[in-house]
């Protein structure tokens, strides 16, 4: 066994001791004795069979036994004793810049912060501001040293992908050379998570394209070029790929790398069935080439409407576009107003006046404010006084902001058995509220939770269920529970589901949008800002909601604002009534 494995394992016992507040003098032991065998050019093997690794300064006896028992099995009982009291995301938390054992354990045992994704969203949520020890500016150091440690992510979520196609898009898009470009892949479609991305141009000029390509602001570092096929790794850490091709291939090629590939091996069967051939370089009658100058041309020839990109999962997409049917798909624009966000009353960056003008600039007619409830101490939760004073700040915006309505909300935790943060009459004096499970006990399984949650839809002041799987994405998986059931429950008790659009989110799952629609529930696109640019994330739950074949109808907050009001009221009355 070489030196540095040993060396190796005795900082991580020691770094795992600190971790778990062992004994100050026991870690101190372990790390000088690591550092004394570093440094020693004894023949540690020898030592340990003879029973002599005390010579070594620095050594003590029982570090010394311990060492020489896993120099002779290999293993070391101590340190998996260690590693099993410790979740893995934990410690790879400490590989954070700056996140040594005591602030790592502060954020594992105050904030119940297992894992890197977990502390980028609790960063995100500003969370660490308040945290004694931390604090703004070491928020902002560990987002940075996050994103080091993601540089070797083999998933990344969609907006990073996003800002990789967006920065390639503009370096290359204007030059002459290039005649047509579009982003293709799984970004294009949409997906919460990409491997990587992937990008469609057409010139008559390729080997300048590439050029341009690789030497593109905020390439890193170059993997292959061809002349027609390009491959580079981004500062962030994402790949991107690069393909070329002549105009007249342009839509086929773009189709191709859109994929998905289940919806591409669909369409060549459909092509295929018609007495076509289609490839990613065309659709073939014969030898013969059939001519389409864009993807709507494709899919036409197919005898269907144009599928959007999102739809494109072979998930019955194909099946609705037939006879060249093109079913509605709610977009950006058709947002009127959104719910769900934070302020500086919990814990949020802004005031609500801020946050209020920053909706008006996007064109929307009202905000609902839902800051976080009591039972949410380390989010800043508010207190029955917190809510009355936020109460009158509304009141008193909503006389002076022209054209814009505030309606009055709260986040409430779901708590353990279900019920509301609050007592009734303050849920009543609320126009919306939404209920949100926050905290997770150990011994809930799926039917525990499913309870809670129905006990909560059961709430006749419950409008909307926030981010309902809980799951964070390449963090946390959703908590165990009848997704199934909860559905039907909020359709029979018109309970909007929310569709949480933070990227670290996207909750509820698109793939679930197709049973909500059966149910004839309704859905809320909801930023959950606790910033102003966060506001603009109701793009990413715009996508999720396509590719879910959600309609504008469906969507809550498509609705202006007179219409939300009258239906928050009518909800309330219909909900009391039974
Ligand atoms: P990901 O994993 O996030 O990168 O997802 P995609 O969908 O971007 O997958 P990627 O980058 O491996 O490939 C891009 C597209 O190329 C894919 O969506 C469809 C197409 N494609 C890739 N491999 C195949 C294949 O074996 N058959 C067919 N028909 N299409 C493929
Ligand atoms: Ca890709
Ligand atoms: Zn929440």
């Amino acid at each position: 066994m070489d030196r540095s494995r040993i060396v190796e394992t005795l900082e991580e016992i020691a770094l795992l001791k600190e971790l778990l507040d062992e004994n100050p003098f026991k870690v101190r032991a372990y790390q000088s004795a690591s550092r004394a065998i570093a440094a020693s050019d004894e023949d540690i093997a020898l030592l340990a069979a003879t029973r002599e690794l005390t010579k070594i300064k620095g050594v003590g006896k029982s570090i010394a036994d311990n060492v020489a028992a896993f120099i002779e099995s290999g293993a070391s009982p101590e340190l998996e004793e260690l590693r099993s009291k410790v979740p893995p995301g934990v410690v790879e938390m400490m590989r954070i810049p700056g996140l040594g054992p005591k602030k790592t354990r502060t954020l594992w045992h105050e904030m119940d912060i297992k894992c890197v994704g977990e502390l980028e969203y609790a960063c995100g949520e500003n969370r660490l501001a308040e945290l004694k020890g931390f604090g703004q500016k070491s928020q902002e150091n560990i987002l940075e040293g996050i994103a080091l440690i993601k540089k070797f992510a083999a998933r990344f979520l969609l907006p990073e992908g996003m800002a990789a196609a967006h920065a390639i898009m503009e370096s290359l898009g204007d030059a002459p050379e290039v005649i047509r470009m579009a982003i293709a892949g799984s970004v294009r479609r949409g997906r919460e998570t990409v491997k990587d991305v992937d990008i469609v141009a057409s010139s008559n000029a390729p080997e300048k394209v590439m050029d341009l390509f690789v030497s593109a602001p905020g390439v890193e570092k170059m993997l292959a070029r061809g002349s027609t096929k390009g491959a580079v790794i981004m500062e962030g850490g994402v790949h991107v790929d690069l393909r070329i091709v002549s105009d007249r291939e342009f839509p086929f090629t773009l189709h191709h790398f859109t994929g998905s590939k289940e919806h591409n091996t669909a369409m060549r069967a459909r092509a295929q069935a018609m007495g076509m051939k289609m490839n990613e370089y065309g659709l073939f009658r014969d030898e013969e080439r059939i001519v389409c100058v864009s993807e709507r041309e494709i899919f036409h020839t197919l005898g269907l409407g144009y599928i959007p990109p999102e739809r494109r999962e072979n998930m019955g997409e194909i099946a609705e576009a037939e006879g060249g049917a093109e079913p509605p798909l709610v977009e950006r624009k058709d947002l009127k107003g959104i719910f769900h966000l934070h302020t500086t009353y919990s814990d949020g960056l802004e005031t609500l006046e801020t946050m209020a003008r920053a909706c008006m600039e996007r064109g929307w007619e009202y905000m609902g404010v839902a800051d976080h409830s009591r039972a949410a101490h380390y989010a800043g939760g508010l207190s029955i006084d917190d809510l009355k004073r936020q109460s009158d700040e509304i009141d008193r915006l909503n006389e002076i902001l022209d054209g814009f309505h505030i309606f009055k909300g709260v986040e409430s935790d779901i708590l353990a058995d279900g019920s509301l943060d609050y007592p009734e009459d303050i849920l009543a004096g609320l126009d919306f509220v939404i209920a949100s499970v926050h905290l997770r006990y150990k011994k809930e399984d799926e039917a525990k939770m499913t309870r809670r949650l129905m006990a909560a839809i059961m709430s006749p002041y419950t409008t909307m269920l926030g981010h309902p799987t809980g799951r964070l994405l390449l963090a946390r998986d959703p908590y165990p529970m009848d997704m199934g059931a909860v559905i039907e429950a909020c359709a029979e008790q018109e309970v909007v589901i929310e569709l949480n659009a933070n990227p670290q989110r996207l909750d509820i799952d698109w793939r679930e949008l197709g049973k909500v629609k059966k149910t004839g529930a309704m859905i809320s696109i909801n930023p959950d800002a606790h910033r102003i640019p966060g506001l603009d994330h109701v793009g990413y739950g715009v996508m999720a909601a396509r590719k879910g074949g959600v309609a504008p109808e469906m969507v809550f907050n498509t609705m202006g604002v007179d219409q939300v009001a009258a239906e928050l009221k009518a909800r309330r009355a219909r909900r009391l009534g039974k």
